[in-house]
């Protein structure tokens, strides 16, 4: 048996699993029907608990702004957009005001008849303005799917159902894997129920291996899709040759290789055939503009060439 079928039989679905599962199903439907593209975005990090009734976890330093600024540009692009998404972590259009205290951008008015009212400050309107501008057209047209998760097991069931329901629609969906997932876990069944007593003395713990979800992504779950997959490394020198390995081992369409310090500045994307470096200017972002601009509008050149060559 498969590693990754044992890792689903030892765990349970998420709560709502399955209501989350049909509303996924349903947005796809539709969307393909009006003739969208659509893409599933991964976003932010997995939580991965010490105790079944968990107090302690193991967490990791994703925010999910590379997830949330990437929705937003396939939004821009006329994707319908499915965003799995670490519960609390960065969401598309509130993300701009995630840093900012919501009272700040208000002022109080009075009017004529002397009745107290609420108003946006001047000096903020600008920004308001513009980011409503993307979120009304999103949600006049229904394109943002927003489903979250906490644990690993909860993102890896939402994983496969988004996968499986892409099946339909064949090369007009993308996968796009931006979610920093942990690679350790403890089973299930290992978990201890209670809280861990410190009292008992130093913690020795001993994780397994998280079965890599790609290869039943790419070859049964989402087999016909455009699959995007990131590389996370800290060390330069090993990333390219990483990245490579994985689109040898699994076969999908990209990877897109980044360090985690520079993560914001420069990317790679990767495919069999070539690798493109992606870079911000200094002045591209002191003017505010974000690298995932960048590699969204090269992927979606790609998904297109993709889809015309099935
Ligand atoms: C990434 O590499 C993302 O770009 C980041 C984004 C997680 C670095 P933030 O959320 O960070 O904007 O703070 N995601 C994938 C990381 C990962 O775990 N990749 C696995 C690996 O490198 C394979 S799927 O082995």
């Amino acid at each position: 048996m498969a590693d990754w079928t044992t890792y689903f039989e030892g765990s349970n679905p998420p709560e709502k699993y399955d209501e989350n599962k049909t509303r996924i199903q349903e947005f796809v439907s539709r969307h393909s029907k009006d003739g969208r593209r659509l893409v599933l975005v991964t976003s932010g990090g997995t939580r991965v608990p010490l105790e079944s009734r968990t107090v302690r976890f193991i967490d990791n330093f994703s925010v999910g702004t590379r997830g949330s600024v990437s929705a937003e540009n396939f939004l821009a692009q006329g994707y319908a957009v499915i965003f799995l998404h670490r519960l609390n972590s960065l969401e598309p259009f509130t993300r701009h005001f995630s840093r900012v205290n919501f009272l700040d951008l208000l002022s109080l008015t009075t009017t004529a008849d002397g009745r107290t009212g609420v108003q946006v400050d001047p000096k903020e309107t600008s920004q308001l303005v513009r980011v409503m501008q993307g979120y009304q057209r999103v949600r006049d047209t229904d394109t943002l799917l927003s489903i979250s998760f906490l644990s690993l097991s909860d993102y890896l069931y939402l994983l496969r159902a988004a996968a499986e329901a892409f099946t339909p629609i064949g090369p007009t969906a993308m996968l796009y894997l931006a979610a920093a997932v942990s690679d350790f876990y403890i089973p299930h069944k290992e978990l201890p129920e209670h809280k861990i007593q410190s009292a008992d003395g130093p913690l020795q713990i001993t994780m397994q291996m998280t079965p890599k979800m790609l290869s039943p992504l790419v070859k049964e779950w989402a087999p016909q899709a455009f699959t995007v997959s990131f590389k996370l490394e800290t060390d330069t020198s090993i990333l390219i040759k990483k990245a490579k390995q994985a689109l040898q081992k699994y076969s999908h369409q990209v990877v897109i290789a980044n360090i985690l310090e520079t993560r914001k500045k420069t990317v790679t994307i990767v495919t069999r055939e070539d690798e493109e470096v992606v870079m911000m200017s200094d002045s591209e972002l002191e003017a505010g503009m974000e690298i995932e601009e960048k590699i969204i509008a090269d992927l979606v050149r790609r998904h297109e060439t993709f889809c015309q060559g099935t």
